[in-house]
This record gives structure tokens, sequence and C-alpha cells, in this order.
């Protein structure tokens, strides 16, 4: 157990309802799972982390098309994204998850009160919890947050090839499908439910659409050129010119980013993942090729049910 960590924190694990997931355990806290591994450093920013107002929050359910944007928005937010020299894009010789430190897997993870004084303004952060346990001051002060979902049969099928290369690569036997997708439909899963933490954010950014942006990973593919300048201009840097657009884009491409040798080699060093696995197929109803029409109909089912009455829907 990590030192620094108030004892509390390990004597509460011992006492949240568990659930073992893709091989590990998984605990309950206020309606969310979380890995074992991950809560002592989701509950320290929870208290310790304090936004500024011209801080970036991506925030999302896993494999909603996260990377994408641990990607596009530095690159925004960078005057170097913004020239045409190719040659000191950060991307080149760092994992998007690097450009975005992540609250819970990265500047927590070791330490509750991790010095972030040496980070300069604007700061940009990720992180997978939901709305309701995100730190305070990232609720009320000015800082920006942006959302992005997902059809949850496609975050299904690409969580369960994320987490089936990452067990089979050490050498495990692959993880059942079906097992992964009863859980899901159960909402038993990291930082699940997954319908529950959509609708947290949805809400929020119905009533405050100036501090939460709601994206949708299937508007990206549609139109991202649209999708990008919206992005841009809710964080204040708007994109005037095409081009720009067309650099911002083809910079953050899965096609760009999957062939780069930082991301073919790479290994997240705070997660011990291998880099490439965050860059798969990246298309819109891939879960086509991996469920049956018999899951379709019963994730559709979970989808209406727990969307029900919330003006959101996903394509059927
Ligand atoms: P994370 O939650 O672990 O950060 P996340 O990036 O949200 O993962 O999800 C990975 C998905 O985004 C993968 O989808 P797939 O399994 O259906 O293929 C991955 O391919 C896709 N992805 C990663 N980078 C990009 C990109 N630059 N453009 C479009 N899709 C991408």
């Amino acid at each position: 157990m990590e030192s620094g960590f108030p004892a509390a924190v390990f004597t509460l694990l011992g006492e949240l309802p568990k659930e073992t997931w893709c091989g590990s355990d998984l605990y309950n806290l206020e309606g969310f799972w979380y890995a074992s591994s991950l809560l002592p450093a989701i509950m320290a920013a929870r208290s310790n982390f304090r936004a500024n107002d011209c801080d970036v929050f991506l925030t999302s359910s896993m494999k909603t098309g996260t990377t994408w944007l641990k990607a596009i928005i530095p690159t925004i937010m960078n005057p170097v994204g913004r020239t045409n020299d190719d040659g000191h894009d950060p991307l080149l010789k760092h994992h998007p998850n690097e450009l975005m430190p992540s609250l819970e897997a990265q500047l927590f993870k070791e330490n509750p009160n991790p010095d972030l004084s040496d980070m300069s303004c604007p700061r940009l952060f990720r992180t997978h919890v939901p709305y309701h346990m995100l730190p305070e001051t990232v609720k009320n002060s000015a800082c920006k947050i942006v959302y992005i979902t997902r059809d949850p049969k496609d975050t299904f099928v690409s969580l369960w090839h994320f987490f089936n290369s990452l067990i089979t690569a050490e050498g495990n036997d692959p993880w059942p499908m079906n097992e992964a997708f009863e859980s899901f439909c159960r909402g038993v899963h990291v930082f699940g439910p997954f319908h529950d933490h959509v609708l947290g954010y949805w809400k929020e950014s119905i009533k405050r659409p100036e501090k939460i942006l709601f994206l949708r990973y299937e508007d990206m593919k549609k139109d991202p050129k649209e999708q990008l300048r919206k992005l841009a201009c809710f964080l204040g840097k708007p994109l005037e010119k095409e081009e720009e657009v067309d650099r911002v884009l083809w910079r953050c491409s899965l096609e760009r980013l999957k062939h780069l040798e930082v991301n073919q080699r790479g290994v997240d060093p705070w997660l011990g993942f291998d880099y490439k696995f965050y860059f798969r197929r990246g298309s819109v109803g891939d879960w086509k090729n991996n469920i049956t029409d018999e899951m379709k109909e019963k994730l559709n089912r979970v989808t209406a049910t727990k969307f029900e009455a919330s003006g959101l829907g996903f394509g059927h």
C-alpha cells in the first residue's frame, strides 16, 4: 500500500462492496465501481485538489474516445499546435496520456498531496471519475470541463478489447466476452455504471453549458471539423483558419498517432499498459463485428431504460 495516504482509506476499502472484474477487485463507493489501486488516489484528489479558473478538465467513462481528446485539447491550447511547426509537435514524443495527466492514475497515485506548483496556466488534466466525485473546486470554479461519451455498445467492445489485450499480453487466458458483457450491463466495470456516469455529466452540461461541453464520439467521427471548432470556441481558443482545423485533426488522427514510434513501443509508466493498446480501429458501429443480436438487444434495453426521459439517446 502507498505510504502517505490516511490509514482510514484502507480501512474503508475493507468495508466497501467488492466484485471481481477481469481478474481484479473493484470496490463500490457511492454507487460507482473503482479499482482498489486507484481508489486512494481518487479520494485524495477529491479532498486535496484545488482547481484554478484556467484549468481544463477532460472527463469520460473509459473507452469513449478520450485519447483522441487527450491529443486534441493540448494541441488546441498549446501555441505550437496551432503553427505549422510539425517538428516540435509534442505528440511526436509523447503519448497523449502524458499531455493531459490523470488525477487518479498519475498525479495523486503515489502521493495524496502532490506539488503541482510548477504547472503553468492553462493546466490540463483528465479524470475518469463520475461527476459527483470531482473535487469541489473543479465543479465550482470557472475551470472548463469537457466530457466525451460514445454508444455504449461500442464502448463495451472497446473496453473488452483493451482489457483482454492487456491480460493476454501477460500470458493470461482471454477474458470471456459473455462474462464481461453481463458485468457491463449490470454496471459493474471500472468507473461504471457507464449509463450513470453519462447521465451525471449530461445533466450538469444542460444546467451549465458554459461550464461543461458534452461531446459524442459519433459526432466527432461524422463531422470532426464542426466538433473541433465547437470545442476550440468552448476553450476560448477559436480556430479561425481552415488550415488550422485541418492541421489539428491530422496531428491527432488515429492513423497518425497509431504509427508513431512512441505509441507503438512505449509503456505507460504509471499503469504499466502498452501505449499501443490505446489505438485500435476507432470506428462507429464496430459492435456489429463483436456482439450478437441478443447482446445488442439487451444492452439497448438497458440504455433505453436508463436514459428514459433524459433526452439522451444513441442510434440502434
Ligand atoms: P481511455 O479511456 O483508456 O483513455 P479511450 O481513448 O477513451 O481510452 O478509448 C479508446 C478508443 O478510442 C479506441 O476505440 P476502439 O477500441 O473502438 O478502436 C481507440 O481506437 C479510439 N481512439 C484512440 N485514439 C483515437 C484517435 N486519435 N481518433 C479516433 N479514435 C481514437
